[in-house]
């Protein structure tokens, strides 16, 4: 019997779990209505006008009864809270042993960052996409048997990224960094969607998941070249963080994709020698990133003027320095951000102020 339009497939532990609650508490309210019901059709026949079935007994009140029928729903129903207490937290506490995906929703497409670097792109229209997107379409691809953890985020509105056969869906939020977890037990082939409307081709977001057997897994990622630059998806999602940053900070009025002689571009900083003025030279470390943010006097770069605001802790908190020094490092040649390119747009405001609106341009 094919279950599957009152059923979806099941695929994950927690899907498990999910159904055993759903269904235990759907039979034990689907009982005690049906009884309601049933009684109440009984009556209503029972005790019709014109029957002569005679006069009901004459009943004040029963502490027995009562306490009965308080007490039992109440057991009842704290057995329903309990089953879901036991499914929520074991669905927002990943175990220590997860391998961790990265995944960015943006309209409209999902990203999926491996630990080791690979990148696929999920849903959207390949004729709006960048050529590296183009070629990096996909499935997500799983291993079976194998707890993962999805870390996600969004480029700029709200969107939800939910696998049905996982029992599974979270928010992806801009600014924010959502997780879920997944132990899949089946291999096969799992529907993606997002769920929750995100504009005109939301409808574009959907993909599949491929649940794998983990030598297939590891060969998969063998044949399919990491990419460039991306340490892991941990340092990946900082700097990308990082990035949103540098644009809310407006660090991007100064330091453009072009040198316009305001500020140097910071392209491929990290790792370089940089002069200084006055004599004597650096290396673009860690240290250095940080001491140009935090004192920008201490270490001016020869041939600029010296004209960088200092951020200290309630501009920039250690938290947002490290995305800031995530992002730089990550920063290779022709990565700089657009000037005109807001974040976070709040959802549905115009991307654009209306005077300079790109038709106009
Ligand atoms: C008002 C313009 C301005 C703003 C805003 C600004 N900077 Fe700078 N920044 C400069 C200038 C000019 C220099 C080069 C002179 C110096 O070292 O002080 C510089 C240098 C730097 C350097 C060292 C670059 C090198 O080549 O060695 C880093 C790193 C840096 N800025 C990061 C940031 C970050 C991050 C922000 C935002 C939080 C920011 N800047 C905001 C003007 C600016
Ligand atoms: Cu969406």
């Amino acid at each position: 019997m094919n279950l599957t339009p009152f059923i979806p497939e099941i695929a994950s532990t927690q899907a498990y779990q999910f159904e055993l609650l759903f269904w235990y508490i759907a039979i034990t309210t689907g009982l005690v209505g049906g009884a309601v019901y049933a009684a109440l059709a009984y009556f209503c026949i029972k005790y019709r006008r014109g029957n002569t079935t005679g006069s009901t007994p004459r009943i004040l009140g029963s502490h027995r009864l009562e306490l009965a029928w308080t007490v039992m729903p109440l057991f009842v129903f704290m057995s329903y809270f309990a089953g879901g207490v036991i499914v929520y937290n074991n669905a927002a506490h990943p175990p220590e042993d997860a391998m961790e995906i990265f995944v960015i929703g943006k309209q409209w497409m999902w990203k999926a960052q491996y630990p080791t670097g690979q990148r696929i792109i999920i849903g959207g229209n390949p004729r709006n996409m960048t050529e590296a997107e183009r070629e990096s379409i996909g499935k997500l691809i799983l291993p079976v048997g194998r707890p993962v953890k999805i870390t996600i985020t969004s480029e700029d509105v709200i969107h939800d990224f939910g696998i049905p056969a996982f029992r599974s869906k979270m928010d992806a939020v801009p600014g924010r960094y959502t997780q879920v977890w997944y132990h899949p037990t089946r291999t096969g082939e799992y529907h993606i969607f997002c769920d929750q409307y995100c504009g005109t081709w939301h409808s574009l977001m959907v993909g599949k998941v491929k649940v794998v057997e983990q030598k297939e897994f590891d060969d998969w990622l063998m044949g399919h070249t990491p990419l460039q630059g991306s340490r892991n998806a941990v340092d990946g999602s900082l700097a990308h963080e990082g990035r949103q940053l540098f644009l809310k900070l407006n660090c991007i009025s100064c330091h453009s994709s072009t040198p316009n002689g305001k500020a140097p571009v910071l392209e491929g900083l990290y790792g370089s020698r940089v002069p200084l003025r006055g004599g004597g030279a650096e290396i673009a470390d860690e240290e250095y990133i940080i001491k140009s943010i935090r004192r920008p006097r201490l270490a001016v770069v020869d041939g600029w003027e010296s004209i960088m605001p200092a951020y200290d802790e309630t501009q920039v908190t250690k938290e947002q320095m490290d995305a800031l020094v995530a992002y730089i490092r990550s920063l290779k040649k022709g990565q700089t951000p657009d000037r005109t390119e807001y974040f976070p747009a709040p959802n549905g405001a115009p991307t654009y102020p209306r005077t300079q609106s790109p038709e106009k341009k």
